[in-house]
């Protein structure tokens, strides 16, 4: 048995858009909580997912983006980023490695540690995300240019992709939760329910099945979740969702020609829900036009921005 106390709170994950926020939980996690895709502005609401080991208890806060916002629905998305800030103990500042002579954005940091992180006054941990991309010697480079700049409480450079240093991140988390007794059972990963999963899901296959502005138009939402299979095992869940789009033009392409990009939106979707699941489920798409909702607040606060 180990006798330290035990530490128990929230960290949030903060940082600009793609920079392997939700890919750095679910590593954390071992499970694949939340979507990940290769392009920006993915997560759009707060994931909790919740960590366990003998000596402590972190509910990660996965964030969406900070970005400028251009729409009703970036504001309401900053918004949840800032409240999920106030809820947090320690915040993990998560920069990725751009690959190249930069570095990092150095304009984005200055911008989050004085816009953000200041204000907040909570103790930051700076993390340097896709260490993969650099070599060593360009990974400390950039902590002392970090240090020098904003001088976290900690630094550290990780993978999220490869699963580098991550032991490494949560060690220099847990020192900064309140001594605590766990919040939630060791077998929970989520406060969220098993819906706003699947809603998930499907956006996350929208964001890799289609190009443009589809992805960035289109929410869903669950009308129905019809748990058959504890009544007669035999009988497959119900989901029924409706995909929102802006345009008449956005819903042809999500059906495509016969209708078989929306065949193979449904099919590739079902597979992982089913995997989340663990039970076989039908899954319904509607397609439906709301003009304009990512602007509208009636729209917005209905899909729960
Ligand atoms: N090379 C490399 N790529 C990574 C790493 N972590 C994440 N990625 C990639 O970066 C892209 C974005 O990852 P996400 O986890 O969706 O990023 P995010 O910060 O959650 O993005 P938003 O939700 O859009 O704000 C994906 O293609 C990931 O595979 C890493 O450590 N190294
Ligand atoms: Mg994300």
């Amino acid at each position: 048995m180990d006798s330290a106390p035990f530490s128990c709170g929230f960290a949030i994950i903060i940082g600009p858009p793609n920079a392997g926020k939700s890919t750095l939980l679910n590593e954390l996690l071992d499970f694949k909580l939340s979507i990940v895709t290769p392009k920006p502005q993915t997560t759009r609401k707060k994931i909790t997912g919740i960590y366990h080991n003998n000596q402590c208890q972190i509910i990660f806060l996965d964030t969406p983006g900070i970005m400028k916002p251009q729409q009703k629905l970036h504001e309401s998305m900053l918004s949840i980023i800032r409240d999920t800030l106030k809820d947090a103990d320690v915040v993990i500042a998560l920069l990725p490695f751009s690959g190249k002579k930069d570095l990092f954005d150095r304009e984005f940091a200055e911008e989050l540690f004085t816009s953000w992180l200041n204000p907040a006054g909570k103790p930051v941990i700076a993390v340097l995300n896709k260490c993969d991309l650099v070599t060593k010697e360009r990974q400390a480079e950039a902590e002392e240019i970090i240090k020098k700049s904003w001088n976290p409480a900690a630094i550290l450079s990780v993978s999220a992709l490869k699963g580098l240093n991550l032991q490494q991140l949560v060690d220099a988390t847990r020192p900064f939760l309140p001594m605590h007794q766990p919040l939630y059972p060791e077998d929970t990963l989520s406060t969220a329910p098993e819906r706003f999963f699947v809603s998930e899901i499907i956006r996350e296959k929208i964001f890799l099945l289609y190009g443009r502005e589809v992805p960035y138009s289109t929410e869903v939402v669950i009308d129905e979740f019809k748990e058959q299979h504890e009544d007669d095992p035999t009988r497959k869940d119900l989901i029924r969702c409706s995909v929102i789009v802006e345009r008449e033009t956005q819903k042809q392409i999500l059906i495509g020609s016969k209708g078989a990009a929306l065949k193979k939106l449904g099919q590739t979707a079902r597979k992982d829900i089913e995997e989340m699941l663990g039970r076989p489920v039908f899954l319904e798409l509607f397609i439906k036009v709301r003009p304009d909702w990512r602007k509208n607040q009636n729209y917005l606060k209905s899909y729960g921005y």
